[in-house]
């Protein structure tokens, strides 16, 4: 299978799977990770599942992007279809209700980048390269990369990236926030699960909610963005977890959240 889900200890690891053409997306892959995420959202529920780490398999690449001899020969209908199902399984792993990190180890190209981009984190090693080559092959990014990468870097960034195709190594993606954060080499799984624990000791209703504030207020004016603060801050008071934590600290013991 190339791409596989495994769920372990409250964490779902998704694992592309496909070394030989460096994990490239395919249409049928990106089919695969429609269904796995349907079976992520449901661990969610009823596993208790409570974050999500991607990873590519092999030594050299993440994920080199779509599959380019299967986007030759589309009709204009077909391309259109595809560019709507890449984007409905990102708009997907960016809607899951828990925290997910890419763990870049390699190559990150366009649809790589734009599935990592999808992600709440993205971390990297020193050997990560990561771009949005599609203007090199008379393209354009079409499954969220021209809407993710400036809202995440800045417009200026983004336009250099994607008019340029080139490559963005390891330190430079740190230093302009495309990657939250540099790790040393490892196995990826164990490198994304390390960097997701200091979130995952949290309330799930903390979590998802901060989430909302700053990806929905991003999107609209400051004064729209205090509202939308303004009426989950609010919210979150009617949680259990808000109560056990304060009741908590009152206390002088550790809280213990159970998603309440
Ligand atoms: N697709 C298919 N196969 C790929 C691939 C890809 N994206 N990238 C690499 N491979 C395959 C290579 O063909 C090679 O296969 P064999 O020849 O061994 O059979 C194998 O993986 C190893 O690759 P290399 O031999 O090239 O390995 P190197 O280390 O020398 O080079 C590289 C690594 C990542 C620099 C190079 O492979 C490369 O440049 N790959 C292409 C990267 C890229 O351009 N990615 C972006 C693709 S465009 C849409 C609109 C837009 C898009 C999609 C849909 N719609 C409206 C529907 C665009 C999306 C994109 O992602």
């Amino acid at each position: 299978m190339a791409v596989e889900l495994s769920i372990d200890q409250g964490l779902a690891h998704l694992h592309l799977n496909r070394p030989k053409a460096l994990n490239a997306l395919s249409f049928g892959i990106l089919q695969d990770l429609n269904n796995t995420l349907a079976q992520i959202e449901q661990a969610i529920e009823q596993q208790h599942v409570r974050g999500l780490v991607i990873t590519g398999a092999g030594e050299k690449s993440f994920c080199a992007g779509a599959d380019i001899p299967e986007l030759l020969g589309r009709t204009l209908v077909q391309q259109h279809e595809g560019a709507r199902l890449g984007q409905e399984v990102f708009n997907r792993i960016s809607a899951l209700r828990i925290p997910s990190v890419a763990v870049i180890h390699g190559y990150a190209f366009g649809g790589g980048l734009e599935l990592a981009l999808s992600c709440t984190f993205r971390i990297a090693t020193a050997r990560a390269k990561m771009g949005l080559p599609e203007i090199k092959l008379g393209l354009i990014p079409g499954y969220g990369g021209t809407q993710r990468l400036p809202r995440l870097i800045g417009e200026g960034r983004a336009l250099d990236i994607i008019l340029s195709g080139r490559t963005v190594e390891a330190t430079e993606a740190e230093r302009i926030g495309l990657v939250t954060r540099l790790v040393d080499e490892g196995n990826p799984y164990a490198l994304g699960t390390e960097f997701l624990a200091p979130y995952l000791k949290h309330g799930l209703l903390a979590l998802e909610m901060a989430r909302q504030a700053i990806s929905r207020g991003v999107q609209t004016t400051l004064e729209q963005g205090l509202k939308i603060e303004r009426d989950l801050s609010t919210l979150i008071f009617q949680t259990a977890d808000a109560n056990e934590g304060m009741t908590a600290f009152v206390e002088k013991r550790p809280a213990v959240f159970k998603d309440e």
